[in-house]
């Protein structure tokens, strides 16, 4: 680990429209919408969201120099502009993965450098350990590799010991007795056929994500994590995963693949505060990838729009523009 002994701040890129969208099919059932920013001609870059089921934002494209990147977003299966909405059936990590492949091809993309936070992180790296040859580099930000563990922490019991305030919002929707798997409790609500059930399980899932997220709780993001589209998706679609294990064949494969990987240049950059992912997932991907940089923001938690974060993404993805 290199001690950052005077990071940088860095501003984001101005904010430029697509020069190309589209919809892709994907499947029978799911279609994917895209995005394309900056130089048509420049080195490509594929950025990956997290939740799942977060979508892309319009801010997503500003981390990039629009001069030297072709930056390539897509909102996974089930959200964002993506149809159908919210739908879980055929939406699995690896369905995702595929869907990554096709987007490629379709554009006509050798190669590309990918970026990921979250589960973006936990995607990229699935992605890369399956097509290894397609990955220029890899830039991770808040490592999530979907252990047991990880997901005990933050939907069980861990982070409610640091926000017991917002961890009562949490629990409300459901009652006592289902509470030693919150998870499970939560699945079930977020796909009853009941609206109103559904409705308010999908917001207290994801206020408590929003609440957390960063250093210093922010409002405007908490109210965009409640919004009532948003929220129903990114509930559904997150605890789909976890009440399925992130379809992993074991709870440590993304670290165990992590050996394939030992060719690519890569980064990973880590909120020391980081609540919802805790660094320990970034520690252990370092350890078994020792060739992977890691960066820890001493003074962030774990969006990407911490300044400390936001900073250390620019610095490091720039550094990557000459492969
Ligand atoms: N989920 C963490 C994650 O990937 C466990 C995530 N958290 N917030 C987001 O993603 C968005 C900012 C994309 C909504």
């Amino acid at each position: 680990m290199k001690p950052r002994t005077k990071p940088k701040l860095h501003e984001l890129f101005r904010e430029t429209k697509p020069f190309h969208e589209g919809m892709l099919r994907v499947s029978k059932l799911h279609t994917i919408h895209f995005q394309e920013f900056g130089n048509p001609k420049g080195k490509p870059i594929c950025f990956l969201h997290g939740g799942p089921g977060g979508g892309i934002d319009p801010v997503y494209h500003r981390y990039f120099d629009p001069k030297v990147w072709r930056i390539v977003l897509h909102s996974q299966r089930g959200c964002g502009k993506s149809k159908p909405f919210s739908e879980l059936r055929e939406n699995t990590t690896w369905n995702l993965v595929a869907d990554i492949e096709k987007l490629r091809e379709e554009l006509g993309i050798e190669r590309w450098v990918v970026f990921g936070g979250s589960w973006g992180s936990t995607l990229s790296l699935a992605y890369a350990q399956t097509h290894p040859e397609r990955v220029k580099a890899l830039v991770l930000r808040g490592i999530f590799l979907l252990r047991r563990s990880e997901l005990e922490w933050f939907y069980q019991e861990g982070a409610s010991h640091l926000f017991p305030d917002a961890w009562e919002s949490y629990l409300a929707p459901i009652p006592p007795r289902e509470r030693k798997d919150m998870m499970k409790a939560y699945y079930k609500r977020l796909t009853s056929p009941n609206k109103k059930v559904r409705t308010q399980a999908a917001r207290a899932w994801s206020i408590w994500e929003g609440s957390t997220s960063k250093l210093f709780v922010d409002q405007e993001l908490v109210k965009k994590f409640g919004g009532g589209k948003f929220a129903d998706a990114f509930a559904r679609i997150e605890a789909h995963y976890f009440v399925n294990k992130g379809f992993l064949k074991t709870d440590d494969q993304l670290l165990r693949d992590a050996q394939k990987l030992r060719k690519i240049p890569a980064v990973i950059v880590q909120g020391r505060y980081d609540v919802v992912c805790p660094m320990r997932s970034a520690w252990d991907l370092h350890r078994a990838w020792p060739e992977a940089k890691l960066i820890v923001v001493n003074d962030s938690g774990h969006s990407m729009s911490e300044p400390g974060i936001r900073s250390a993404l620019i610095e490091e993805t720039a550094r990557f523009a000459k492969l």
